[in-house]
């Protein structure tokens, strides 16, 4: 039996029972969650990241959300929740504050998108694809409160995207996904992983995944937190395939050994979700399942899966911790 490890007892998570069996990744039945138009700049919602926050002693919700505004500028603004699907976002967007002179100068606000939250030993560490003289690299920044984010130096040199931290030091480093790339809208791309000392000066690299079969044969790049679990990280992750019609992003999985996360114990080699509704085949962008967070109960080993549709507003979808293990285990390739 799988067991997860370090991870909270969440039972006020959302959740919805499977209707097919056959299901390892189902969606809630309600979706999209966050609609494009929800704030009055809104042009779209997609693409965003949330945690366990507690507020007024009560055991709730937060998070970083990408809102593409309507002059088409993505920007990241915060948000609250009592239960994780319905969600207050605030009008304006987070307004970062430099720890030093030089780090603000070196930092003017451009850009910011595909955010991802996580809370490690004091802070919730923000990731997030951060433009740097207008080119995308991982842009990284905490907030204490989810009112004041403080803005640090950036994780690498341009081109990069889909930078996602570890919830804990590995042998004594902060680690942390990324997906070198390139100015466009990046024809390849694989994972690897990178570690840190301090969280501001990062080395050590190691490749982890090269974009595989079919479903996932374009480029591949990191989504959630990795989830630790007595079989390794659980990793949810986005592949992308190259139609005659243009890319299309699903969602899979792989899990990584734990001390050496860049080693790969398993990965699925089908896709767990993959764009079949309107609302993620019918958007700004179609045909996109983008996975950002995932909230799991350490007690229930239930996963809520957060994922960005069709570039346009957000879906929610569940899956079991076991059940999905051993379908990684089983259709690992
Ligand atoms: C990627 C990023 C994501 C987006 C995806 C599909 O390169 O821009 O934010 O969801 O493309 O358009």
């Amino acid at each position: 039996m799988t067991k997860t490890i370090n991870v909270l007892s969440l039972p006020n998570i959302p959740w919805q029972d499977k209707k097919d069996n056959s299901e390892i990744m189902w969606r809630y039945d309600r979706n999209p969650i966050i609609k494009r138009n929800q704030l009055k700049c809104s042009n779209s919602i997609f693409n965003s990241a949330v945690v366990p926050f507690t507020a007024d002693n009560k055991s709730k919700f937060a998070g970083v959300f990408r809102v593409d505004d309507k002059r088409r500028s993505m920007q990241l603004h915060a948000g609250f929740s009592d239960d994780a699907i319905n969600w207050t976002l605030n009008e304006e967007r987070i307004e970062w504050l430099s720890e030093d002179k030089e780090t603000a100068e070196a930092h003017p606000w451009q850009y910011g998108y595909d955010p991802r939250v996580v809370w490690i030993e004091d802070r919730y560490w923000v990731t997030w694809c951060n433009a740097y003289g207008w080119k995308p690299t991982i842009g990284v920044g905490y907030t204490y409160d989810f009112k004041t984010f403080f803005q640090c130096e950036n994780a690498f040199l341009p081109f990069n995207r889909n930078g996602v931290l570890f919830p804990r030091k590995i042998n004594g480093k902060y680690v942390m996904f990324s997906r070198p790339s390139d100015s466009g809208h990046t024809p390849f791309g694989d994972i690897y992983i990178s570690q840190s000392p301090d969280m501001k000066y990062w080395g050590e690299h190691r490749h982890v995944m090269a974009p595989g079969s079919g479903w996932e044969s374009k480029k591949i790049g990191a989504g959630p937190i990795p989830i630790e679990t007595s079989e390794g990280w659980l990793c949810i992750y986005h592949g992308v395939l190259e139609s005659c019609n243009g890319f299309v992003y699903s969602i899979g999985a792989a899990i990584l050994d734990i001390e050496k996360p860049w080693k790969v114990k398993y990965r699925c080699s089908e896709y767990l979700l993959s764009p079949q509704e309107l609302y993620e085949c019918v958007g700004d962008v179609p045909n996109v399942c983008f996975p950002c967070a995932a909230l799991c109960d350490g007690d229930t080993g239930r996963i809520a899966i957060y994922y960005g549709c069709a570039d346009t507003h957000v879906g929610l979808a569940f899956a079991e911790l076991e059940p999905l293990i051993q379908y990684i285990k089983n259709n690992s390739v």
